[in-house]
């Protein structure tokens, strides 16, 4: 299958992430994707085709027109504001206080767009954030042209990002979009979530939905980020009942629990009427991961790949997270080539 990739994802490069109390190299770095450009090359899987400029309109389909002219000059604020680093929002819209009022200084504005503050934006975040878009718009046109399956190799990811706020390393939630612009086609569609985190992006874009499907394996929210989202009992609302589907997995959690998990979820799928999968593809469920408490092995991809083409759908493959560095080419080529048999 067709690689569609941006160079520009350079272009997000924070120096800076929170963790335990202090600033650290992000584990959301741009050599990740180097690992996988590389073990899609040494295994001949395909081209690598570069996406064209985003498209706007797929985009704002999904995002509120605020928070994308927010995330567009939100660097440029804070420097004028006269802020010496990058923008980390202290300040994230808290319980009992007015949200009813977008808040005019950058420091309380990023805390409105902001759900988690592990995530820096850079000068060049925006930029960033739409050449990843633009891959999956790429992968999903070729898709809809008749390509069995296509692979977007975005970073930054998606899956975290909402209709109107950023956090666990997302900025625009290029699976939603897609799957969008497959349900704007007319298509039922499924988004397939695999990264160790839950999607709660994507759970809440399609939440009241009934023609968008949204399954998610990911750790027990009760110990896991995003920990706001991700129970089993979130199954939809309105029209959308049913149409949610959360596997939390607790600590230690391998492929014998993850795999029936996977095919529970496979079983949803197909009983959704799915015309078109999106995967959300991280592979941060990886034993190594080192922000991550899954156990699944480097085979144990390759095996999820093999029951994701079981489906014969349409698919369009999103990468997400994984940051087992060295490990991550390997991991996800597996899904991809366990999917091409
Ligand atoms: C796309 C994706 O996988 N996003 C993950 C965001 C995770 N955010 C929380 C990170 C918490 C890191 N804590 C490090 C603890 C190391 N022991
Ligand atoms: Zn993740």
């Amino acid at each position: 299958m067709k690689t569609f990739f941006s160079e520009d994802h350079r272009k997000h490069f924070p120096q800076a992430e929170l963790s335990g109390g202090q600033f650290v190299t992000p584990f959301e770095r741009p050599s990740r994707v180097e690992y996988v450009l590389a073990e899609l090359k040494a295994r001949g899987m395909g081209d690598i085709v570069a996406p064209g400029a985003a498209d706007m309109a797929p985009i704002e389909a999904i995002c509120d027109a605020g928070y994308l002219a927010f995330l567009q000059s939100a660097f440029a604020e804070w420097k004028a504001d006269g802020n010496a680093g990058e923008l980390i929002a202290g300040c994230i819209t808290p319980r009992g206080m007015r949200t009813d009022r977008i808040p005019t200084n950058i420091d309380g504005k990023a805390g409105y767009y902001c759900h988690a503050a592990e995530t820096a934006i850079t000068a060049g975040t925006w930029e960033a954030a739409l050449s990843s878009a633009a891959s999956a718009q790429a992968a999903q046109a070729e898709v809809t042209a008749g390509a069995r399956a296509a692979f977007a190799l975005c970073r930054p990811p998606g899956h975290h990002a909402t209709a109107d706020q950023y956090g666990g390393y997302c900025f625009i939630n290029n699976a939603a979009m897609a799957a969008q612009m497959f349900a704007a086609a007319g298509q039922r569609t499924t988004v397939l979530d695999i990264d160790f985190h839950h999607g709660n992006g994507t759970q809440n874009i399609f939440y009241d939905r009934e023609d968008v499907l949204f399954a998610s394996l990911h750790g027990d929210p009760a110990d896991a980020y995003p920990y706001f989202l991700g129970h089993a009992d979130e199954r939809g609302t309105g029209a959308g009942e049913g149409a949610n589907a959360n596997y939390p997995m607790k600590s230690g959690t391998a492929w014998d629990e993850w795999g029936a998990a996977l095919d529970d979820a496979i079983g949803k799928i197909r009983a959704h009427g799915t015309e078109a999968l999106v995967v959300s593809l991280g592979v941060d469920a990886y034993k190594d991961d080192p922000i991550s408490f899954f156990r699944l092995v480097s085979d144990d991809f390759t095996r999820a790949g093999e029951k994701i083409a079981a489906l014969g759908l349409p698919t369009l493959f999103v990468m997400e997270g994984g940051y087992a560095i060295e490990a991550v080419g390997i991991n996800t080529v597996n899904v991809l080539a366990g999917f091409e048999g």
